[in-house]
Parts: structure tokens; sequence; C-alpha cells
């Protein structure tokens, strides 16, 4: 297979769907909601999502697509080669902000991550990285993830998790928040592990995330030597949901072992 290639076809068409959302800003976006009040999705979505099957479509017919939007294939497995795309991850942000999303693309062969992209369309910066070749935002190279204790660590962390909510005991991570020498909470998990694998932040925690939310952004942060499993300590199968703690490898084992071991996640 050819990686030089896919990556230069999955580069080019994100820049140029992130062109098209750019210039979506001055038009009228129709939003509708999908499993609940807060679940958005626009017609901007969508057609972002449709842009890239077409294109994958045409010149992969091969290759299997594993879309939020659902226009791509019913996957059951990581069989061959399998694009997973968020077209905007982050859409209540795109939608009350117009800023703090991204497009997120991860290109995945027998389950292992080989490309991953996330296109910042508003700061047009892209965050790249093909497996065992290195992690770059736009040109620049970025460097190794570095040990952190949890007491010089910022967290990224979403409010839902440490108040009564349907999922968890929250009193569960009040520790970790109270501990941490920040907490910050972005909305887009795209953007929260390009900003671990930037060490602008130092680990994110979700309990509930797609495959297309994480499928990118995974290959950044482990090409940094960064550390992507659910809050189980377990490997995700980019096919189910599942929670997630993403960090550097000393933080990623503190966080484990002293704080969510008595946790059901
Ligand atoms: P989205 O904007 O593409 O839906 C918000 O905290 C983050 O969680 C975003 O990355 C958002 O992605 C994701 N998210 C929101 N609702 C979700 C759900 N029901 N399942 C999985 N991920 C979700
Ligand atoms: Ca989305």
């Amino acid at each position: 297979m050819n990686w030089e290639s896919i990556d230069e076809y999955a580069k080019k068409w994100i820049k140029e769907a992130g062109t098209m959302i750019r210039s979506s800003f001055d038009k009228t976006l129709n939003i509708q909601t999908k499993s609940d009040p807060n679940d958005l999705v626009t017609n901007i979505d969508q057609e972002t999502e449709q842009f890239f099957i077409e294109k994958i479509r045409n010149t992969f017919p091969g290759h299997q697509i594993l879309g939020e939007e659902g226009f791509g294939d019913k996957l059951t497995s990581h069989e061959g080669i399998v694009w997973i795309i968020d077209p905007i991850d982050g859409t209540m942000n795109f939608v009350h902000q117009q800023r703090n999303f991204a497009i997120s693309l991860g290109v995945y062969e027998q389950g292992i991550g080989m490309i991953g992209l996330i296109y910042d369309v508003v700061h047009d910066e892209l965050y790249h990285a093909k497996r065992g070749q290195g992690a770059f935002l736009n040109e620049k190279k970025l460097v190794n993830l570095k040990e952190k204790s949890v007491n010089e660590a910022i967290i990224a962390l979403n409010a839902t998790w440490v108040m009564e909510n349907h999922r968890i005991d929250h009193n569960l991570l009040i520790p970790l928040a109270r501990d941490a020498r920040g907490t910050r909470s972005y909305g887009s998990a795209a953007l929260e592990l390009v900003f671990v694998a930037t060490g602008r932040i130092d680990a994110y925690i979700s309990l509930r995330l797609a495959p297309w939310d994480v499928a990118a952004g995974a290959v950044i942060v482990e090409e940094l030597g960064g550390i992507i499993t659910n809050l189980r300590g377990e490997k995700l199968d980019f096919v189910n949901q599942d929670s997630l703690l993403a960090s550097g490898p000393g933080l990623h084992s503190t966080i484990l072992h002293d704080y969510l071991k008595d946790g059901k996640w």
C-alpha cells in the first residue's frame, strides 16, 4: 500500500474541506438535534462528511469508511484499510462560537493507526502524524512528551464528570481535579488530544467518546510517546464507544493507579 499517496490525498482533502467550512460562516446554518437536545448536527457536518466519502470512494474504492454522520460503511471489524472521520469535532462550539472545532481524520490498517490528521480550520493549523515518522504542527516537528506529576499537570476534564450524572459516581474524579495544577474543558476531543500532543495540557479524560473522536488524535499522541487507553488502562478498539485517558507515559500510570483504580469505568 502506498501510504505516501494516501497521506497526500488525505491532507489535500482536509484542507479543501476546511476552506469549505470557513466559507460557510457567512451562510445560514441548518441546525438539527440528534440523540438529545444538546447533541447538534448541521448541514455542514453532513456535507463535509459526504465530501470526504465521495473523494475516498473514487480514489480508494477498496477502503472502508467510518464517519460520525453515518454516510460511510456499517463497520463491524477493522479488516483492511479504514478511514475514520469526524467532519466537525466540537459541533456545539462550531454552532455557538465558530471556533474551537476541528476536522478529525484517521486512517487505520487492520486496526492500527497509520495516519492521523486534525485540522484546526479557523487557525489553519494542521496537526499530522504518519506512524513511525513523527508528528507535526504544520511544518514544525513536535517534541516527545515529558514526564509530569499530577500537581504540575493541567488536565482536561468536562465538568459533567465531577457533578452528579447517570454514568459514573461523580465523587471518583474529584481528587484528581483537586490535586491537578489546573483543569480545562475545550469541548472538542480532537483538539484536546492535540493539546496533549503539544504539551499545552498534560492529560485528557473523557467518559464517553466514539471512534471518530479519538482515531486521529491517538496516532498523533502515540507518535510522541504518549499513551491512549480507556480508564481501565485497556487499548481502544476503535469500533465501540469507550472512555479515554490520554497523556504522557509517567502521568498516565500515576493517574491510572493512584486516581482511577476504584472506578467501574
Ligand atoms: P462532536 O462534537 O463531534 O459530537 C465534547 O466534549 C466532545 O465529546 C466532542 O469531541 C464531541 O464530539 C464528543 N461527543 C459529544 N457527544 C458525544 C457522544 N454522544 N458520544 C461520543 N462523543 C461525543
Ligand atoms: Ca462531529
